[in-house]
C-alpha cells in the first residue's frame, strides 16, 4: 500500500513538474524560424495582445496567402481595435471611429461600421475580451496594422506587419522591420 501512494505521488510530482516545465518553455523559448504556414483547412495560430497603445507583438510576421487564426485579447484597460488592411481600410475605419465617437463622455457609442464591400479585417474589443478570427493573407498589397480608434495612433498604437517566408530567420523583437 505504501509502495503504490508513494508511486501515485511521485508521479503526481512529475507531472506538476512537467507542466510547469513546459509552461515555462513556452513563455520563454526563443523564436526560431517558422517552421510552417497556414492553410484554409489548419490555419496557424497568431496570438496578438492589445494593451494601452501597444500591439505585441510586433511586427506580426505573416507568409503572402497563408491563412493564420488570430487570437486576440485586450489585455489593457480601454477598448481598442485591431484593423488590418491597406491605407483605405486605414482611413474608412479612421473616419467610421471619429463618426461613432460620443459627443460627451460615457454616452453610449453608436456602432461604427463601413461599407460590406470594404476589405481588411477589423476586430473591436472591449477591456478584456477576446476574439478569433480567420484570415488569409493577401498574396501582396499594403498591410498595415493599427487602432483607429481616436487618439490612439496619436499614442502610437500602430503595429507592423512583416510579409516572411517559411523558414527564414525570425525578426528580432524592436529591430525595424518595415520594407
Ligand atoms: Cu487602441
Amino acid at each position: 500500500m505504501k509502495t503504490a501512494a508513494s508511486t501515485r505521488a511521485t508521479l503526481a510530482l512529475a507531472a506538476l513538474a512537467t507542466s510547469l516545465l513546459l509552461s515555462g518553455c513556452a513563455a520563454s523559448a526563443p523564436r526560431g524560424p517558422l517552421e510552417r504556414s497556414g492553410s484554409a483547412a489548419e490555419p496557424r495560430p497568431v496570438n496578438v495582445i492589445m494593451r494601452d497603445y501597444v500591439f505585441q507583438p510586433t511586427p506580426i510576421e505573416l507568409v503572402p496567402g497563408e491563412t493564420v487564426r488570430f487570437n486576440i485579447i485586450n489585455g489593457g484597460l480601454l477598448p481598442h481595435e485591431f484593423v488590418l488592411g491597406d491605407r483605405g481600410v486605414q482611413a474608412a475605419w479612421a473616419s467610421a471611429e471619429a463618426a461613432a465617437t460620443p459627443p460627451v463622455p460615457f454616452a453610449t457609442p453608436p456602432p461604427a461600421s463601413v461599407p460590406p464591400t470594404l476589405a481588411g479585417l477589423r476586430v473591436y474589443l472591449r477591456s478584456g475580451e477576446q476574439s478569433s478570427v480567420t484570415y488569409e493573407v493577401p498574396a501582396q498589397g499594403e498591410l498595415l496594422l493599427a487602432c483607429q480608434i481616436p487618439g490612439h495612433v496619436d499614442e502610437g498604437m500602430v503595429g507592423q506587419v512583416r510579409r516572411v517566408r517559411v523558414g527564414a530567420p525570425p525578426t528580432e523583437p524592436g529591430r525595424d522591420a518595415r520594407g
